[in-house]
């Protein structure tokens, strides 16, 4: 953890005193001044009391304001702005890092599967994990799901009905408007990832003018919201699912637009069309055709209307 992390989680839970941190931190009293004078520079306002530093308010959107009090084991690499978060956390996962966060607020080339474009004007959420998981790469699609779990549920707790379509959208219930995109990246062996990237795209304090048609935001259907909070909160969530892994499918059903719905999708292999029933680990969509159940591990999909 660095210095600076753990002085934020020291500042999180109450005033302390600069001898203290540099005690508990095993560094100097000036490194633990320097420390805190660079977080008064990004915006924190820190009042030395008779009990030590005490955080009076913190910036809103930052770095260091999401990891102040954060209960995630990230750090956070932010940006104001990126051509694609998820470019810099390749780049940072080649060079060795790993549970790091990237974080931007505008990203001005910002990436969809398979060369698609993704939208992500000023004042919407951009983050990137680099993870570098024990896993084998067919295992990493559960990451994905994890994330949209997560992402979900945060959504959700600002009071905007959000549901997961297969295999990583996260559409309005109502009228199947697009919130979030996630996009997964990873290198590896056959048999283990070196490391996998998992992009979130939240359309968050956005106007829906900006974004593609068939995309809605959170601004739109609740108002803005603290997107600090928001981070914070996604992070915890799938730093959890993570550990919980058996608990990420059900979550996944518990939200799932898709199950119950007649689907087409476009695979490697051609359409497939029919009922989509259930998922299953790392995240094939099992669905009823005339000829069968038929699972799918990756391709497009469509929501169809009943035929009746
Ligand atoms: C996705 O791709 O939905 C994955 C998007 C992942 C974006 C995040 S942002 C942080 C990280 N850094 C990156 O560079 N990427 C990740 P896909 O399922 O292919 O959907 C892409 C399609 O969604 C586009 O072709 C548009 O039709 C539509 N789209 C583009 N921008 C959108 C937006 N902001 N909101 C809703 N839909 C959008």
């Amino acid at each position: 953890m660095s210095t600076r992390r753990a002085i934020l989680d020291a500042l999180a839970s109450g005033p302390v005193s600069g001898p203290e941190l540099a005690e508990r931190l095993g560094v100097s009293r000036a490194a633990i001044w320097k420390q805190v004078e660079a977080l008064r520079e990004t915006g924190f306002e820190i009042e030395s009391e008779e009990a030590g530093y005490r955080v009076g308010s913190i910036p809103e959107f930052c770095g260091p304001a999401v990891e102040f009090g954060l209960e995630a084991p990230y750090e956070i690499e932010y940006h104001d702005a990126l051509p694609s978060t998820n470019a810099r956390a390749r780049e940072l996962a080649k060079a060795g890092a790993e549970s790091v966060v990237v974080l931007a607020d505008e990203q001005t080339a910002g990436r969809g599967r398979l060369d698609r474009g993704w939208s992500a004007p000023s004042g919407g959420i951009y983050l990137s994990f680099v993870l570098k998981p024990a896993i084998a790469p067919m295992e990493a699609p559960l990451l994905t799901l994890a994330a949209a779990v997560a992402t979900t549920r945060t959504l959700r707790e600002t009071g905007v009905e959000a549901g997961i379509k297969w295999p990583n959208d996260l559409l309005l219930e109502a009228t199947n408007e697009k919130l979030v995109g996630i996009l997964t990246e990873m290198e590896g062996e056959a048999d283990r990832v070196s490391w996998v990237v998992c992009g979130i795209g939240v359309n968050a304090n956005v106007d829906s003018g900006k974004l593609p048609a068939g995309a809605t935001s959170i601004r739109e259907q609740v108002g803005d919201i603290d997107r600090r909070v928001f981070v914070q909160r996604v992070l915890e969530r799938f730093d959890g699912l993570r550990k919980d892994p058996e608990t990420i499918l059900d979550g996944w059903r518990e939200h799932a637009i898709t199950l119950g719905q007649r689907v087409r999708v476009d695979t490697a292999q051609g359409e497939i069309v029919g009922k989509a029933v259930d998922i299953e680990s790392p995240g094939q969509l099992v669905i009823e055709t005339e000829g069968g159940e038929v699972r799918v591990h990756a391709g497009d999909c469509e929501h169809l209307r009943p035929t009746h």
